[in-house]
């Protein structure tokens, strides 16, 4: 067996010293308020269940696994005026004084939308299959109904070409959270209306880029907009209303379910590369005592999004005044739902793309506890063994699950890192997540492919430009890029169709 290499087990282990920062709980506190529960550091001796099992040294994935890397519009693309982009709700946002931590806004970002060809080599470069970008809705229909902008449309035109040219196929996300801000000033994810909009510029965008090699992703982390942008006010609209917060969860649901009934009507080759939603789950384990409690914060995380969509009801603990559970409104989120919505959210998806990011534990009264150990980001509790008990949860638990895609992992900068470039935490991380996914295929689970968060440091929303998720560093002031070690060693791992070293 190799031995390890000294920076990955010294950054491990600074992975591991680091402890929750309550002030920086950025979904967590969204989240947490929401639930009505507040961070609240534990002993780690409290720690229940999940095995660590021992690192192989070389793991192999399964033939055609497919590698890629994942960015988003608002995060990467800059330009935010430019032909013809009508604003969002984050351009709207970010404005705001005292919002973005560092006052940055969507301008210029990493500057993606000037950048492209650059960017594109680099992902060819790092011999990745397939490259997850996000269009921008207001780019495509700027007052986010009616008129369709074709400059926008020809930008991500120009994208899908490129990335064919290069071999590299597209997984495109229709919505990434940069809402059209009229449609926020109609009610946004709040209001039925949106999704129906949604129907419509989901066939516009169809219609423009299908190609039997793009995979379809319809709304990224509905969670996270209805509990931090709508219960919560970290993120964009920043509503702090928890009944806005539950309405977004059916909207955005509603929302999924008009794509792919839009996609099915587009025709078979436009649907050929498949289609799913992006969910970001995590397991929640219970503290002492607090099966029950874990039991319904689970509900309130994870069967709220996976019920809907995989089962086609929604879970009856996951809303109301128990510890753990959304403490919103049950009968006036369940008056939402009308007839033929849930068949819509349910209809047939051909993959489901998980977003993992780390665990999260409870105690009795619903308090997260600080069971694991974070990263800069004070929400991301790292616990890698969680990804293989989740992903073999959605095996065991759904019957009729599509394929999995990992859509998203990854971890920002660690501030020890003295130099950015030489970035041995995120390798560490992104080993230690690797092996796990790795673990869940050889048990059986159907992972087709992994997404590294982020192609390159961007607008890492309320943290603005001060956090960095990239594999390739994206440099203040100049936005030159430098590809980091955790790029390098990406690229071996994808030449190698696994861990080799
Ligand atoms: O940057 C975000 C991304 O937009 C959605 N998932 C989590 C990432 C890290 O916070």
């Amino acid at each position: 067996m190799p031995r390890p290499d000294p920076a990955v087990s010294r950054a491990l282990t600074r992975l591991t010293d680091l402890s929750l920062d309550r002030r920086t709980l950025l979904r967590g506190a969204g989240v947490a308020a929401a639930l009505g529960v507040v961070a609240a550091c534990s002993p780690r001796g409290s720690r229940p269940g999940p095995t660590r099992t021992a690192s192989p040294s070389s793991l192999r994935f399964p033939d055609g696994f497919r590698w890629g890397a994942a960015t988003s519009a608002f995060q990467v693309e800059g330009s935010t005026t430019a032909d013809g982009r009508g604003p969002s709700i984050w351009d709207t946002f970010a404005a705001e004084p005292g919002r973005i931590d560092d006052g940055s806004t969507g301008d210029p970002a990493a500057d993606h939308y000037r950048r492209w060809e650059e960017d594109l080599d680099l992902v060819a470069s790092l011999g990745l299959g397939s490259y997850r970008f996000s269009v921008a809705w207001p780019r495509v229909v700027p007052t986010g109904s009616g008129a369709v902008n074709q400059a926008g449309l020809d930008f991500y035109r120009r994208l899908v070409d490129g990335l064919r040219r290069r071999g590299v196929r597209p997984a495109v996300t229709l919505y990434h959270w940069d809402l059209p801000q009229p449609l926020q000033d109609a009610g946004g994810w709040a209001a039925r209306d949106t999704a129906e909009r949604f129907g419509e510029y989901a066939a516009v965008v169809f219609d423009a880029l299908a190609g039997e090699d793009v995979t379809w992703l319809t709304v990224n982390e509905p969670k996270t907009t209805a509990f931090v942008g709508y219960a919560g006010t970290e993120h964009a609209p920043g509503l702090g209303d928890v009944d806005a917060g539950l309405a977004a969860v059916h909207h955005q649901l509603l929302a999924h379910g008009r794509a792919v009934q839009a996609l099915r009507a587009a025709g078979p080759v436009a649907a050929t590369g498949g289609i799913g939603i992006a969910l970001n789950l995590q397991p929640v384990y219970p503290g002492i005592g607090a099966e029950e409690t874990a039991r319904r914060a689970d509900g309130a995380e994870n069967r709220l999004y996976l019920d809907p969509v995989l089962l086609g009801r929604y879970p009856d603990d996951a809303v109301g005044d128990l510890p753990g559970q959304v403490h919103g409104d049950a009968d006036r989120f369940a008056a939402l739902v009308r007839e033929g919505d849930l068949e819509a959210i349910s209809a047939p998806a051909d993959v489901l793309a998980v977003q993992y990011y780390g665990a999260a534990m409870v105690d009795r009264y619903g308090a997260w506890q600080s069971a694991f150990p974070t990263s800069a980001a004070g929400w991301q509790q790292v616990h890698p063994e969680g990804l293989y008990d989740l992903l073999t949860r959605l095996r065991d638990d759904y019957p009729d699950l599509p394929p999995l895609l990992i859509t998203e992992n990854g971890v920002p900068d660690d501030p020890a890192d003295t130099d950015p470039v030489h970035d041995a935490a995120r390798v560490a991380f992104l080993r230690a997540h690797l092996e796990q996914a790795g673990r869940a295929v050889a048990d059986g689970v159907d992972l087709r492919g992994y997404y590294a968060w982020s192609l390159l440091d961007n607008f890492e929303w309320a943290r603005g430009m001060s956090q960095r998720w990239g594999l390739v560093r994206v440099e203040p002031g100049t936005l030159d890029r430098t590809p980091k070690d955790s790029a390098r060693w990406y690229q071996r791992v994808v030449a190698a169709n696994g861990l080799v070293d």
